[in-house]
């Protein structure tokens, strides 16, 4: 039996061709900002995948069935909907089954992107280990994601809320690849430097997808991390987003927020605590990384074809 799984036309038509395609996620759309910012930097991240020639696939869970490429009413719906299920690994099964709508987080969408024979996936920034996962356990299940599914996601790093230094070991114990693009720093979200170094680095689109047929070659599971600086225009030093994050976290401590609710908490203290530059860097952020995993995305349909034609040859 078959997952409950649709692609759009145009979707579809591109995966039959072997064209180029991107997945998106839609919790960044429903959890991750207001109204109507949400809904215009999906479109803008979408125009920036065409723009970068590869298809959109914007993922979401409706009515039971997850959808591979939303179209625009879709999209504006979820985006004003109220009390939007934020779908994860754990979670994706039982929603399936119970016929459910929700979006996707950075697993739930690796794992639909992976069913519908996708390899490159844009978002915002990952989830990983909370500051404080020493006691709270709170560990984002991205990381196991990535550990697992053959998915490269282009993102500026983790969430700058978290507790980067720890993020980073975990992904190393995990054996996912964190490739910082163009740079030796790790990008830190809002800001371009985290002030760590990234384990490697990668300067063009095309090593990138070389790194991951590689991967699919030596049989390992699990995908890449592709870490994207903000553009330098839109970024916040960290030195100035610190405090906002400091009060956040306070914040959620005082308020008892926990489990699903913390990063969207923490995303929207910082929000309101910039008046927005946040936000706005956010979208910029996210716009760069359908940018660049469109790149990717490109060179991995022309690498595959070559691969295609030397073996039948
Ligand atoms: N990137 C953003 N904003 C977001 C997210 C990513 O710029 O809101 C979402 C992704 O869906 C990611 C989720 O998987 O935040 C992390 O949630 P958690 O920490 O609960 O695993
Ligand atoms: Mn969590």
């Amino acid at each position: 039996m078959n997952p409950p799984l649709r692609l759009s036309p145009e979707v579809a038509e591109a995966r039959v061709a072997g064209r180029p395609i991107v997945a998106l996620e839609s919790t960044i759309v429903t959890h991750g900002m207001p109204h109507p910012a949400n809904v215009e930097t999906a479109r803008a991240v979408e125009a920036a995948v065409r723009a970068g020639g590869a298809v959109p696939a914007t993922i979401a869970v409706e009515g039971g069935v997850i959808e591979v490429g939303l179209s625009d009413a879709r999209l504006a719906a979820l985006a004003t909907a109220r009390d939007v299920r934020k779908l994860s690994r754990a979670d994706l099964a039982v929603a399936l089954s119970e016929g459910w709508t929700g979006s996707t987080t950075v697993a739930a969408t690796m794992i639909a992107a992976r069913l519908a024979g996708i390899a490159v996936f844009a978002t915002g920034g990952i989830g990983g280990v909370h500051r404080g996962a020493e006691t709270s356990f709170d560990i984002s299940a991205d990381l196991e994601e990535l550990a697992q599914t053959p998915v490269t996601v282009v993102a500026s790093g983790a969430k700058a809320i978290l507790d980067l230094p720890k993020t980073l070991e975990a992904l190393e114990t995990r054996g996912v690849p964190v490739i910082a693009y163009g740079q030796d720093a790790l990008p830190a979200f809002w800001s371009r430097d985290s002030g760590l170094a990234a384990p490697l680095r990668l300067d063009t689109a095309e090593a990138i997808a070389r790194a991951h047929l590689m991967r699919a070659r030596l049989g390992l599971p699990g995908g890449q991390l592709v870490a994207n600086p903000v553009p330098t225009e839109a970024e916040i030093a960290a030195a100035e987003i610190a405090p906002h994050i400091d009060s956040a976290l306070q914040a959620a401590a005082k308020e008892g927020v926990s489990a699903k609710e913390v990063t969207p908490f923490l995303l929207g203290r910082v929000l309101a605590a910039t008046e927005g530059r946040s936000l706005a860097t956010n979208v910029a952020l996210v716009r760069d990384n359908a940018r660049v995993a469109a790149a990717i995305a490109v060179a991995l349909a022309r690498l595959t074809a070559a691969e295609r034609g030397a073996a039948a040859s």
